[in-house]
C-alpha cells in the first residue's frame, strides 16, 4: 500500500504563567478538529501542542507567586496538558521548551543561523514589552503623562532596554520573504492577516536582536552562555523539535516542514516573518501555511485577569459538556474571525442545533425502526425522487467539506452539515413515516432508511467536531468501527439493510437551566 500522505498541524505553544484560558481551548479545540478531518479522510496526521516556558514574562510571574519558574512551569504546564485531555484534543504530542530535546533542537538551529553569516553581536537599546516577549520602535508607543510607554495598538507597557545582544540579520531578508509570500499566496490566512505581513515587510525589516544578557531563564547561546537566546527564537523553534531535529531519521523527521501553525491573529508577524527568515538562514524547509485565527471575547469584552471575566475551559467543559463546546465554539465564530462567547449563545446552539435538528432526527428515526422494523436497518424499495434529492445531498457533502477545509473555514462545513439536517427534517415531516406504517409499510422502510442513511454521514462528518456524541450516533446505526471515516461517505459505505441495531437513547441532550 502506497505511504500516507502527512499532515503535521500545530497550535501555538501557550505560556504557562497563568491557567489557560478560553483563548487557549478555542484554539486547541479549531486545530484538534482540523487534525481530526486529516486522518478521516486519509492522511497521517502528527498534531503537535505544548508550553512555552522561557522568557522574562514567566520569570516575572515565578517572582510575583514566590516561587522558581521552573516550579511554575511545572505546576501550570500540567494544566494545560490536562485541558488537551478536558476538551477531548488527539494531540500525538505535548512540547515542553524546557525539555533536553528541545534545548538540542535550539542550539543547532542557532549555530545554522551563525555559520550561515546571519547572527552578529552588537548592542540593543531600545523598547522592549516583557506581556508580548516583543520589541517595539518609539513609532509604535504612546508617551503617557508619567512618562511612561505604551503601544498604542494594545496599551502593552513596554521598558528600555540597553545590554549587549546577538542580532539576527532580518534585513538582509526582505527581498527572499517578499518573493516566497508572492509564489505562495496560501502561506499566510486568511488574507487580511496576510495583507498586514505585506505590508509590514515592504515597510522595511529592521535587525532583530536574539539575545538577552539580564536573566538566565532561557537557552544558551551556544559559545557564549552569558546571552540566553530570545524566547521567540527557542518558541518557535518548537515545532521542529518535535520531529527530532536535528536528527533525520526519527519516525517523525517526514512531518517537517508542518503543513499548518494554527496560531491567534496576535502572533501571524512571529510565525510569518522570523520564523520564515531563521529558517532559510538555516537551510531547512519553511512550513506551507501559517493561519491567524481570530480573539475570543466575552460578549465583546477583551477576557483579562484584571477584569475578572477569564472564563475556566474546564468549568465550561464541565457545565455544558466537551462536544457541545466545541461545536459552539467552531459553528457560532467564522475561523479567522474575532467572536463571542455569552450563555445564551451557547444553550441556543446546543437546544437548536444539537438537540433538535440532529439529535431529535436520529432519535425519531431510530425510535421508529426500533417499532416497525424488528430494530433492524430497514430495506428500502425503489427511491423517488424525493429520496434521491435528498441522499445526493447528503453525498455531495464530503466534497463540500474538502473545498471548505483547504481554507480551514470550518465553521462552513457546519453550516453545510446542518443544512443537509434541516432538509432531512423537512423530508421526514413532510414524507410522514408514521403514517405510512399502516398504509404503505414498504414506503415507511424507505423513508427511514434514506432518513438514517443521512444521519449516517452527517454523524462521519461531524465526527472531526463533536466526536464523542457523533461516535454515539455511529454507534445506535450499527456502523462499525472500520467504517467510519471519509472513504465511507457517498455511495460506497450506504447502510447495510438489515443489520441489527442497538436500543435507541438521545445523544444531544437538551440544555436545562440548573434550578438552584
Ligand atoms: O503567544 N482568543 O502564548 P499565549 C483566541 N507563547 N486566541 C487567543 C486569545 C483569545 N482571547 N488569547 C490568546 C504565546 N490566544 C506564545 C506563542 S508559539 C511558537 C509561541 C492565542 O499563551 C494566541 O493568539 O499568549 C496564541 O496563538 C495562543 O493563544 C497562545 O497564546
Amino acid at each position: 500500500m502506497a505511504d500516507k500522505d502527512t499532515y503535521y498541524i500545530t497550535t501555538a505553544i501557550s505560556y504557562p504563567n497563568g491557567r489557560p484560558h478560553i483563548g487557549h481551548a478555542y484554539e486547541l479545540i479549531a486545530t484538534d478538529a482540523i487534525a481530526r478531518f486529516k486522518r478521516l479522510d486519509g492522511h497521517e496526521v502528527f498534531f503537535l501542542t505544548g508550553t512555552d516556558e522561557h522568557g522574562q514574562k514567566m520569570l516575572q510571574t515565578a517572582a510575583k507567586e514566590s516561587m522558581a519558574a521552573t516550579a511554575l512551569a511545572d505546576r501550570n504546564s500540567q494544566y494545560f496538558r490536562e485541558m488537551a485531555v478536558a476538551l477531548n484534543a488527539s494531540n500525538d504530542d505535548f512540547i515542553r521548551t524546557t525539555e533536553e530535546r528541545h534545548y538540542r533542537a535550539c542550539q543547532e538551529i542557532w549555530k545554522r543561523m551563525e555559520a550561515a553569516g546571519d547572527i552578529y553581536l552588537s548592542k540593543y537599546s531600545g523598547w522592549y514589552s516583557v506581556r508580548d516577549e516583543a520589541y517595539y520602535d518609539e513609532k509604535d508607543l504612546a508617551l503617557n503623562s508619567d512618562g511612561s510607554r505604551t503601544v498604542i495598538e494594545t496599551g502593552t507597557k513596554v521598558e528600555w532596554v540597553e545590554e549587549e545582544s546577538y542580532f539576527f540579520k532580518l534585513s538582509a531578508f526582505q527581498d527572499r520573504l517578499l518573493k516566497f509570500y508572492e509564489s505562495h499566496p496560501d502561506f499566510i490566512g486568511p488574507e487580511e492577516r496576510r495583507n498586514e505581513i505585506l505590508s509590514f515587510v515592504r515597510s522595511g525589516l529592521r535587525d532583530l536582536s536574539v539575545s538577552r544578557t539580564t536573566f538566565d531563564w532561557g537557552i544558551p547561546v551556544p559559545g557564549n552562555p552569558k546571552h540566553v537566546m530570545y524566547v521567540w527564537v527557542d518558541a518557535l523553534t518548537n515545532y521542529l523539535t518535535a520531529t527530532g531535529f536535528p536528527q533525520t531519521n526519527t519516525g517523525r523527521s517526514k512531518f517537517w516542514p508542518a503543513s499548518v501553525h494554527v496560531i491567534g491573529k496576535d502572533i501571524v508577524r512571529f510565525h510569518a516573518v522570523y520564523w520564515p527568515a531563521f529558517l532559510m538562514s538555516a537551510g531547512l524547509p519553511l512550513p506551507h501555511r501559517v493561519f491567524g485565527h481570530g480573539f475570543l471575547f466575552n460578549r465583546g469584552e477583551k477576557m483579562s485577569k484584571s477584569v475578572g471575566n477569564v472564563i475556566d475551559p474546564f468549568t465550561l467543559a464541565g457545565h455544558y459538556g466537551v462536544d457541545q463546546l466545541r461545536y459552539f465554539f467552531l459553528r457560532e465564530v467564522p475561523f479567522g474571525q474575532d467572536g463571542n462567547y455569552s450563555h445564551e449563545g451557547i444553550v441556543n446552539r446546543i437546544n437548536a442545533d444539537l438537540a433538535n435538528d440532529f439529535g431529535n432526527l436520529a432519535n425519531r428515526c431510530l425510535k421508529m425502526i426500533a417499532a416497525n422494523c424488528r430494530g433492524r436497518v430497514p430495506s428500502p424499495g425503489d427511491l423517488l425522487p424525493s429520496d434521491e434529492q435528498l441522499l445526493k445531498l447528503a453525498d455531495e457533502l464530503v466534497w463540500k467539506a474538502r473545498d471548505s477545509i483547504y481554507s480551514f473555514a470550518l465553521h462552513t462545513i457546519l453550516a453545510d452539515l446542518w443544512a443537509v439536517v434541516g432538509e432531512a427534517n423537512r423530508y421526514f415531516a413532510a414524507e410522514e413515516p408514521w403514517k405510512l406504517k399502516t398504509s404503505n409499510a414498504a414506503r415507511m422502510e424507505t423513508v427511514l432508511y434514506v432518513t438514517a442513511e443521512v444521519v449516517r454521514q452527517i454523524a462521519i462528518l461531524a465526527q472531526p467536531v463533536i466526536p464523542t456524541g457523533a461516535a454515539k450516533m455511529l454507534d445506535l446505526l450499527g456502523v462499525p468501527g472500520d467504517a467510519r471515516d471519509f472513504g465511507y461517505l457517498g455511495v460506497d459505505g450506504r447502510l447495510a439493510p438489515d443489520t441489527a441495531l442497538p436500543a435507541p437513547e438521545p445523544v444531544f441532550p437538551r440544555y436545562v437551566e440548573p434550578t438552584e
